[in-house]
């Protein structure tokens, strides 16, 4: 695959010498995601006709606000988000973009390939001054309220470098019918970086933890997509238990570098092995609660799934639902690619990750017979506790024809991933169905 390189010299042709929409712009290609205006403003029709290679757009002005024209959706050089190259853009509007199974094939995810899930708008880069950034720390359970600059967040609590596994509750989203609303992640939203900052703990420990403190919640600084200043796009949390483990953190260093714009910069929650949305960016401030934290996005069925089991399509009462807690076990095949083709007596070496929540993974396997039989593949130990685990294999293809290959992960309690998708769910959560790919031998 070519590397594509985010271009803004399209960006100043749409706003002009405007920098500050520029290079608040994180398309590489020209989408103006800041208002609904879409990108056929008056200044860049021209631009955007001569990005299609087209005459003229005769309908320009009927064009929906934010709307990507049909023409780059089908192309092979799809929309890219500035420092996310490669990414596949599920949504303008808030921003959300997946990243393709073979370009998570690194042991630690690279910056650049960590899936992007905005449930508002982020704050303009220009107005985040990491110097003057800070973090609040109140509740009804925080007997010694503080504030903290990210500097003094660095000066007086212990730095801790942990490999954390984030995943959306959605991802996976795509194959549930009768199709769930919300972004259609197929297997990208979910990334493994390593994260570096205070511990969680020891910065609620120094506000005080009142006895009958029960759970925390987040605020970041994005705003919410309607405009309304009075609603947080989303506000979630954990329970104390989850809050005060080791791994769970206050970061502002993901891969020894700054946080990506879109990831949270400059400082972010991170909780492994939950719903990444429990994980907050843009973080400003930490509620300790004296009941389940009540912000944006916490009531059902936001991030909760049904009691019991329950017919595709049924409609379930709020009162049956549960709050997502650790998410379930699940692989990836990250190398090959889907769709290699190879020789015949070629030995083919498959790897991928494999993760489980809060738990370990036991075991991998692969089947190349559409599940009838399996093979135990290698499989490291994780990092740290909540990183995923690298697992790999050769295989050897019997003769030539079409095959898929399957990867199924069991976690430290005996349970495996299911071979078709699971029990369904209105909102479409937690899908961890095999992953499979496909490979020709000719
Ligand atoms: N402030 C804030 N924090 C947030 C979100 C958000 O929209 N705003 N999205 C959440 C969700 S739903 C997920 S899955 C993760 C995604 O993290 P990422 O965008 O860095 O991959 O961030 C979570 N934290
Ligand atoms: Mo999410």
């Amino acid at each position: 695959m070519s590397k594509k390189v985010p271009d803004k010299r399209g960006l100043h042709e749409l706003y002009g010498e405007n920098p500050e929409k520029a290079d608040r712009i994180v398309w590489g290609r020209e989408v103006d995601t800041e208002s609904r205006r879409g990108f056929l403003k008056k200044s860049g029709l021209a631009a955007m006709t001569a990005a299609l290679g087209a005459a003229a757009i005769p309908y320009a002005a009927k064009m929906p606000g934010g709307l990507i024209p049909a023409a780059f959706a089908q192309s092979d050089q799809p929309f890219m988000l500035e420092g996310k190259d490669g990414l596949t853009l599920l949504n303008d509007r808030p921003i959300n973009a997946e990243t393709p199974p073979h370009l998570l094939d690194d042991d630690v995810t690279p910056a650049h390939r960590m899936f992007v899930r905005n449930n508002g708008i982020p704050p303009a880069i220009k107005d985040i001054d990491p110097d003057n950034w800070e973090l609040r720390i109140e509740g009804e359970s925080c007997t010694n309220p503080q504030t903290f600059s990210v500097a003094e967040l660095k000066a007086r609590f212990k730095h801790y470098t942990y490999q954390l596994t984030v995943e959306c509750g959605g991802n996976g989203r795509a194959e549930y019918v009768p199709s769930a609303s919300g972004n259609q992640w197929t297997t990208g939203a979910v990334a493994c970086p390593s994260f570096t900052g205070v511990r969680l703990r020891d910065v609620l420990e120094a506000c005080g933890i009142a006895g009958d403190a029960v759970y925390i919640g987040y605020y970041g600084a994005d705003t919410h997509v309607s405009g309304d200043a009075s609603k947080s796009p989303i506000s979630r949390g954990v329970p104390m238990s989850k809050a005060l483990e080791d791994e769970s953190l206050i970061a502002w260093a993901m891969n020894g570098e700054a946080i990506p714009y879109l990831n949270g910069y400059p400082l972010r929650l991170v909780c492994g092995g939950w719903p990444g949305s429990v994980s907050g960016k843009w973080l400003k401030t930490i509620v300790i609660r004296n009941k389940v934290h009540d912000g944006a996005k916490m009531a059902a069925p936001s991030y909760s799934m049904p009691k019991y089991p329950v017919a595709p399509g049924t409609e379930v009462p709020k009162s049956d639902f549960v709050t997502i807690e650790s998410m379930p076990v699940k692989s990836l095949i990250t190398f090959p690619a889907s769709g290699l083709t190879q020789s015949k007596g070629e030995k083919l070496v498959v790897r991928g990750h494999a993760w489980a929540g809060d738990l370990a993974v036991e075991t991998v396997e692969v089947s190349i017979d559409f599940g009838a039989t399996w093979q135990r593949v290698e499989l490291k130990a994780p990092v740290n506790r909540l990183a995923w685990q690298r697992w790999s294999t050769v295989i050897e293809f019997p003769e030539i024809g079409y095959y898929e290959i399957w990867a199924k992960a069991t976690d430290a309690q005996g349970r495996s991933q299911p071979m078709v998708v699971p029990g369904w769910n209105p909102k479409g959560y937690l899908n961890n169905a095999c992953h499979r790919i496909a490979v020709q031998i000719v």
